[in-house]
């Protein structure tokens, strides 16, 4: 008990008062403590796919700790890519439901699991569709940016260790896809599956190199090679389309033809670096897009490139490719169950048909050139924003697409 004289004596009150006082004076540390998320799970918003067809569900999430060798990313800026959609439509036959789509984004690592040597708390990153192990075959052999090191399970809509690190507010389990899942607040992805970039480069702009400008810059620089003077045709004046344009003018290409079903992108396309537009809806009658494209360029082109995933545009570029030597590159996906056909006599006199996936490039290693690229205006990647929404904007996002000039919309969290 104390003493009524005791309470009073000025000295205790000032060791209360200082005693009331003190922890104000140290809550940087305890507050840290309080509201670190390290090792814990989070809940936050993220937009989840029920069904194919059906609008987006934005909801709270309860998204896991980062077990080892995996890492947990705090998302700040996703765009919608075509194949967002394509997958949402139910047309893609590795399709998992329900899942947290989006694969071309940015954002800064929240925290790591055990063993992660490559990123660190505070990192700056992209997420990446095609890993970099750095050790499975295919990333020693130096021929494929394609590395098997977790494309199996990314395939199934899970962590390299089988389970998933998203439940909706029911506790039922949600897949990943493409090992990114950026329509979330908080992500998890392997830490091959993840880049850390230069912390100047515009988050906003960079999410964008996740897949579209990377894709079709690089399958033009990387997998065609196109070298100075060549003849180059891009059917689809997408972003993918618009990238490739943008690494053929890259190389002085002597001919960039664009050739899109929408007038709408001619504009755009000649200011990525087109020679020449072609609408092939809109040639005289008898005249089809194989045989113009053969006239325009005295029998044909170096390169075509099909970023449409249209199975008729895959094989229209194949064969308006030159006798001897002519390759076009497939970058479109296409759905499930379609296949591409042609006479194999256009393979037998020298056509060569090959795909891109990411445009061929490494995400770990090349990434950095690429955003070194963009900062030194060599790579338009800012022109590609034809919109910018909140993320609770996510389905009007997803009805952009539609509207005939979209190029990317870029959420923000
Ligand atoms: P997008 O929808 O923005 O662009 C497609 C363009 O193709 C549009 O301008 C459209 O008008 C045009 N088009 C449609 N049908 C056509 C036809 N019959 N002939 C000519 N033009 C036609 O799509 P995007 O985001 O640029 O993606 C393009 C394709 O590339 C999609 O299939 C996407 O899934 C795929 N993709 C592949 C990779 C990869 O790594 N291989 C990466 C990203 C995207
Ligand atoms: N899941 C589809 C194939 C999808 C596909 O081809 N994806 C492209 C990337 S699209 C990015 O917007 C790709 O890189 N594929 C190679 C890979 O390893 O996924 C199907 O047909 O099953
Ligand atoms: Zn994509």
């Amino acid at each position: 008990m104390f003493c009524k004289r005791l309470i009073n004596c000025p000295s205790l009150q000032l060791l209360k008062t200082s005693f009331v006082y003190r922890p104000q004076a140290i809550p940087p540390i305890n507050l840290f403590r309080k509201m670190s998320t390290v090792g814990k799970p989070i809940e936050c918003k993220a937009a989840i796919s029920y069904k194919p067809k059906a609008p987006l569900v934005i909801d709270t999430i309860t998204v896991d700790p980062p077990k080892a060798h995996e890492v947990r990313i705090k998302i700040v800026n996703t765009a919608i890519c075509h194949t967002d959609a394509y997958t949402l439509s139910g047309n893609d036959s590795e399709g998992m439901f329900p899942c947290i789509l989006g694969h071309e984004g940015s954002g800064i690592v929240e925290s790591v699991g055990p063993d992660v040597t490559t990123v660190k708390v505070g990192d700056h990153v992209i997420p990446l569709y095609t890993a970099e192990c750095g050790v499975c075959k295919f990333c020693k052999s130096g021929k494929t940016n394609l590395c098997g090191s977790v494309r199996a399970t990314q395939g199934k809509g899970v962590m390299p260790d089988g389970t998933v690190r998203f439940h909706n507010s029911k506790g039922e389990a949600l897949y990943h896809f493409m090992g990114c899942s950026t329509f979330s607040e908080y992500t998890v992805v392997a830490d091959v599956s993840v880049v850390a970039i230069d912390p100047t480069a515009p988050l906003e702009s960079v999410c964008l190199l996740g897949c579209g400008v990377t894709t079709g810059y690089g399958a033009a620089i990387k997998t065609a090679d196109v070298q100075k003077g060549d003849t180059v045709a891009v059917f689809g004046a997408g972003t993918v389309g618009l990238s490739v344009v943008q690494g053929a003018q890259s190389r002085e290409a002597s001919k960039i033809i664009v050739v899109d079903i929408n007038d709408n992108k001619e504009t755009v396309s000649r200011q990525f670096g087109a020679t020449d537009f072609v609408n092939p809806t809109k040639l005289p009658e008898g005249q089809t897009i194989v045989d113009k494209l053969i006239e325009m360029t005295d029998g044909g082109l170096e390169f075509t490139f099909d970023c449409t995933g249209n199975v008729q545009v895959m094989r229209n570029a194949l064969e308006a490719c030159h006798k001897g030597w002519g390759q076009s590159i497939i970058i479109g996906v296409a759905d499930a169950g379609k296949e591409i056909s042609t006479r194999p006599f256009q393979l037998v006199t020298g056509r060569v048909w090959k795909g891109s996936a990411f445009g061929g490039i490494k995400g770990r290693s090349e990434m950095g050139g690429l955003i070194k690229d963009y900062q030194n205006k060599k790579l338009k990647v800012d022109e590609f924003i034809t919109a910018r929404r909140t993320f609770d904007e996510i389905n009007e996002g997803f009805e952009d697409l539609h509207n005939g000039t979209c190029l990317r919309t870029v959420l923000k969290f």
